[in-house]
């Protein structure tokens, strides 16, 4: 029997993925008394959709029909390990990894692995990943930090600058088709109207995390329309290393690159691993599957492995490009750094009707005694 329908309360948020859930009550000023009566009272949600209701936002708001829709045939229980929880800013539905002693947080908006902690307590320090000082958890924006997902344009759009930079899908509400069997879901974005008035064209994107010792990301695109079309794309991932003047990029040396930064170093040994002494920006291109950090400020070195990444941006933004930043104060340059796993600029790929495409990342933490 499936429990009650929460009440919504004016918020026409879907308590599962943030999308509008078009709750008629909501829209009503959440006045029940008002006697307005919601879409969502005619359908019955299985079970395992009101179990992804994370318990602050139980009896806020109504789903929205598409994650009603998405649940129809998930296993009711939720596996050991998945979780839906609220984000730390504490409004959107985000899904709670867990295995052993890791734990990792994706938000439904833009599927953006939000951290990624290797043991130990909820502090920062256990945190693989980075977020800015000031975090805005917002519906409908990307936290800057973690892993944001850049599709279908790197970047400044190419002849349009009043178009989102890095695309728009870090920036939308994906919904959950498919949940474990382990500590693994898959989130879900396809080509609506908005989407279609920025980029013309019939896409699914779904995402895959799966946590065990390391976290694992696939990312598949699929071209759902009638013609080929063209895309870029990156996993930009944010890392925490303490201090950036002792961190070290290693398995780029040597590799075709160019420098997009304002004010980079004014020359470095490129046959060397990767150290920071200005504003970085460096794209390199045909990268290895393997790409190993240090940071000792952390006593940490993480290993990313990928499949079908032919491209790598590492990035820092120094001082002076931090000013121009969003959700940054002025020292936050000094503990991150980006190695964005990518498809961009010469790596641009081409899909045909029908086909899909998929990258794949995996980051394994360790820390040294
Ligand atoms: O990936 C590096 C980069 O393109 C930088 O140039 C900087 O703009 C960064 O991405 C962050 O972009 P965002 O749009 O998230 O502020």
């Amino acid at each position: 029997m499936a429990e009650p329908r929460p009440t919504p309360i004016a918020t026409n948020r879907c308590a599962t993925c943030g999308d509008d859930n078009a709750c008629a009550i909501a829209q009503n000023g959440g006045d029940l008394a008002a006697g307005a009566t919601c879409w969502c009272r005619a359908k019955t949600a299985p079970p395992a959709a009101l179990q992804r209701i994370p318990d602050a936002l139980r009896n806020q708001a109504c789903l929205c029909s598409r994650c009603i829709e998405a649940a129809q045939d998930a296993p009711d229980p939720l596996p050991s390990g998945v979780r839906w929880i609220t984000d730390p800013g504490g409004a959107r539905p985000a899904i709670e990894l867990t295995h052993a002693d890791k734990r990792a947080v994706i938000a439904t908006t833009g599927a953006q692995v939000l951290s990624f902690r290797d043991g130990g307590d909820d502090g920062d320090s256990n945190n693989i990943l980075w977020t800015a000082s000031a975090p805005e958890y917002r519906h409908g924006k990307p936290v800057r930090g973690g892993i944001p997902v850049v599709f279908p344009w790197f970047g400044d759009h190419r002849t349009d600058p009043a178009m989102p930079a890095h695309g728009f899908a870090r920036s939308r509400s994906w919904r959950c088709t498919k949940v474990g069997p382990a500590a693994e879901v898959t989130l879900r974005l396809e080509d609506d109207e908005q989407t279609r008035a920025l980029w013309p064209h019939a896409f699914r994107l779904e995402l895959h995390v799966h946590l065990e010792q390391a976290l694992s990301l696939s990312l598949t695109v699929t071209n759902r329309g009638p013609a080929p079309f063209r895309f870029e794309e990156a996993l930009h991932t944010y890392f925490a290393v303490g201090d950036v003047h002792s961190t070290s990029v290693h398995g780029l040396e040597d590799v075709a690159f160019v420098e997009h930064a304002r004010e980079p170093e004014a020359s470095w040994d490129p046959s060397a691993p990767l150290r920071f002494a200005a504003e970085t920006d460096r794209v390199f291109q045909d990268t290895p599957a393997q790409i190993v950090l240090q940071a000792p400020a952390r006593r940490r070195t993480v290993t990313l492995q990928t499949r079908n990444a032919h491209s790598a941006i590492v990035w820092n933004p120094w001082p002076k490009k931090t000013a121009r930043l969003s959700q940054m104060h002025g020292d936050d340059w000094r503990t991150f750094c980006c190695i964005e796993s990518a498809n961009v600029h010469a790596h641009e790929q081409t899909l045909a009707a029908g086909e899909e495409h998929t990258i794949s990342l995996r980051l394994a933490g360790r820390t040294s005694p």
